[in-house]
């Protein structure tokens, strides 16, 4: 996306906070520095590998173009605004959730059919386990369909290693409700990034000390991890709503015994996957949060169900 005279006299970095037109880039020396975005062809997003200039002292530097993505998470906000992208080039999805604020499994299973779509891992984090137990016979369907679950707490650190050695060495996004404890687990992760989140949203427009911008801290194992302001509700910009059943793992798989190829799962005869529903091998909540979902989606793109 740089033109080639820009990126002939350009520098890359890595960005690690992104709030509209500025934010912070690191340097391929480590160094991090305030950015701004010229023009309005560049959508910048946390994660984004760019090319920069820099052009007076003290000034922050000048993006002048973004490496392809690789992949990238982006939310459809309502009544048919442009999709926003949340962040870019992630390895891992973390969903965190927490018996307060009252988890909201359609949200779960929106951001696990984002992840499969993206081709990155996903797992769901309980947050606040010193306060409840991880609600196994709730959560029973998502073990059963291969994700895992950490039961974790960011204030007495327990499970933390296990989601470590999950996560790896690589970029996870921590996603969920407002209030699930994102930026706890952060801080227990790496002391100080609430100073550090206060100073980055300072630098990225808002001056809030709350999480505002999708902020992205290095771990001490190498891996990253990124930080988002969370959600009352999040619906993922699926272009093609056919491309819905495929990031639910078990009804993709179903739906290749109904008896029309393009079948929606939705009313069409012989459906194996409204079927399997009906006799209880896919679990009833999860094929409605698959038929909300759709019902979304195709009324994005003009037609209901
Ligand atoms: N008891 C307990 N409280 C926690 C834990 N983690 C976070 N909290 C509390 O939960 C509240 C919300 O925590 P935050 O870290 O701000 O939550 P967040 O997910 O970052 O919220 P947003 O930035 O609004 O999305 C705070 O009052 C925390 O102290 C935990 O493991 N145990
Ligand atoms: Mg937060
Ligand atoms: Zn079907």
């Amino acid at each position: 996306m740089a033109t080639d005279a820009a990126r002939d006299s350009s520098k890359t970095g890595l960005v690690i906070a992104a709030h509209g037109r500025r934010g912070m880039l690191e340097t391929a020396g480590g160094s991090a520095l305030p950015y701004i975005v010229r023009g309005r062809h560049l959508q910048v997003c946390c994660g984004d590998h760019v090319h920069w200039q820099a052009f007076a002292d003290g000034d922050p530097v000048v993006i002048s173009g973004i490496a392809p993505r690789r992949n990238q998470l982006s939310r459809q906000p309502p009544r048919g605004s442009k999709p926003e992208t949340i962040a870019a080039n992630i390895s891992h999805l973390i969903v965190v959730m927490a018996a307060l604020p009252l988890p909201d499994l359609f949200i779960t299973d929106r951001y696990l059919c984002a992840a499969h779509l993206m081709g990155v891992q996903a797992a769901i984090v309980w947050n606040k386990a010193d306060l409840a137990a991880l609600p196994e016979a709730e959560l029973a369907v998502y073990s059963r369909l291969g994700y895992r679950l950490f039961p974790v707490s960011a204030v007495t650190g327990s499970g933390l290693d296990a989601l470590l050695s999950w996560s790896g060495q690589c970029v996870g996004l921590l996603v969920g409700q407002s209030g699930v404890g994102k930026s706890s687990l952060l801080n227990r992760l790496v002391p100080g990034s609430d100073t550090a989140t206060g100073q980055l949203s300072a630098a990225s427009d808002e001056g809030r000390h709350t999480t505002t911008a999708s902020i992205m801290y290095r771990l001490e194992n190498g891996g990253r991890l990124i930080d988002t302001p969370g959600v009352r509700d999040f619906v993922p910009a699926i272009p093609d709503p056919r491309d819905i059943a495929h990031g639910f793992v078990e009804i993709g798989a179903t739906g290749r015994d109904c008896r029309f190829a393009d079948c929606s799962h939705l009313r069409e005869p012989d459906c194996a996957v409204s079927e399997a529903a009906l006799k209880g091998l896919i679990d009833s909540r999860r094929y409605e949060s698959y038929r909300r979902l759709m019902n979304l989606a195709n009324q994005a793109a003009g037609q209901t169900y």
